[in-house]
């Protein structure tokens, strides 16, 4: 709107000159020297730098909004998967569904986004949130619907010959009928943090990996947040980067302590994890709280 209303200053303005200034014989028939006006130049400076950084400011601020899932409040996860050319969406509760996602009204809905091949975006115009899914990482997004209804949404990422097709519906209903909704799982369906400690135990991480005993690898419980340190020394706060790291190339970093022969003692489960376990695993992971009670 704004954007429009200058544009339209400024043609119109273009316009009012041409005209004003056109050719007219006798009165108009050269053009005349206009030296510069300071005070003019400085006017129209401030007073767009001003209008338009104000609303950068403003954008910024939604921006870094964006970037935090709100603290203190009920969150509802959902694992996103784009694939030529589908969404595929996985619910904590476990339900999966393609092509439409049931949210509750009122929740905070946190989506944790990969892709199965290429780039793709999910783009929620009503929402005005749009975030890209790219293969081998994850990545978040959160909204709160505040109005039952349906919402498209789409692929915002050029991603193939579908791509216009890889589209769908929100749909936000009352949070109970949402949690009623959820209770209605398939055979085969199970709550994603289940089906993680079910990854977890399929592929023995437990034979290192324990709290209770003197095992040979650093327990998980309330890893993300927490501050690493590594044989060389280095360090960073482990976050879902760090977890998926830690699971497909161990080695990259080894946690202080723990090195064999300059390497880590755990073996890589790239290729032997499908993309689905992995993403199952790393949210069981990002549960797991320690003894103070702190996760994610
Ligand atoms: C052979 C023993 C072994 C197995 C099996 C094993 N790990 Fe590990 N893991 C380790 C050791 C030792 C480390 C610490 C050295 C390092 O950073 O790699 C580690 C580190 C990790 C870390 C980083 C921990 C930290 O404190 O920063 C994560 C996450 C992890 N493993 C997850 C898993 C998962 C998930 C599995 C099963 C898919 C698994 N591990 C299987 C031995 C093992
Ligand atoms: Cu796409």
């Amino acid at each position: 709107m704004v954007v429009g209303l200058a544009t339209l200053g400024v043609f119109a303005t273009m316009g009012y000159f041409v005209w004003r200034y056109r050719y007219r014989p006798g009165v108009n028939e050269t053009g005349r020297d206009v030296p510069g006006s300071t005070r003019l130049e400085v006017g129209w400076t401030i007073a767009t730098t001003v209008v338009f950084g104000g609303i950068f400011a403003l954008g910024a601020a939604g921006f870094a909004e964006r970037q935090h899932v709100p603290a203190g409040r009920d969150v509802e996860d959902v694992l996103v998967v784009g694939k030529q050319w589908m969404w595929k969406f996985q619910h904590g509760g476990g339900r999966r569904e393609i092509a439409v996602l049931h949210v509750p009204v009122g929740r905070v809905v946190r989506l944790s986004l990969t892709s199965e091949d290429v780039i793709h975006s999910f783009y929620v115009p009503a929402f005005r949130v749009k975030q890209d899914a790219l293969p081998g990482r994850t990545t978040t997004l959160w909204f709160e619907a505040t109005t039952p209804g349906t919402y498209p949404f789409a692929c915002a990422e050029y991603c193939g010959g579908e791509h216009s097709r890889m589209v769908g519906q929100i749909v936000a209903m009352p949070a109970e009928a949402y949690d009623a909704w959820l209770e209605h799982r398939e055979p085969g369906e199970m709550p994603l943090a289940a089906a993680g400690r079910e990854v977890f135990a399929r592929h023995d991480c437990a034979t290192c990996h324990d709290t209770h005993a003197n095992k040979p690898a650093p327990p998980l419980e309330g890893l993300v947040g927490r501050r690493r340190v590594f044989e060389d020394g280095a360090a960073l706060v482990a976050d879902e980067a760090y977890l998926r790291e830690s699971v497909l190339e161990p080695s990259a970093r080894v946690v202080a302590g723990y090195a064999v022969a300059g390497r880590s003692p755990m073996p890589s489960y790239a290729g032997v994890l499908t993309n689905e376990e992995l993403f199952e695993l790393l949210y069981y992971l990002r549960t797991l709280k320690d003894a103070t009670g702190v996760s994610r």
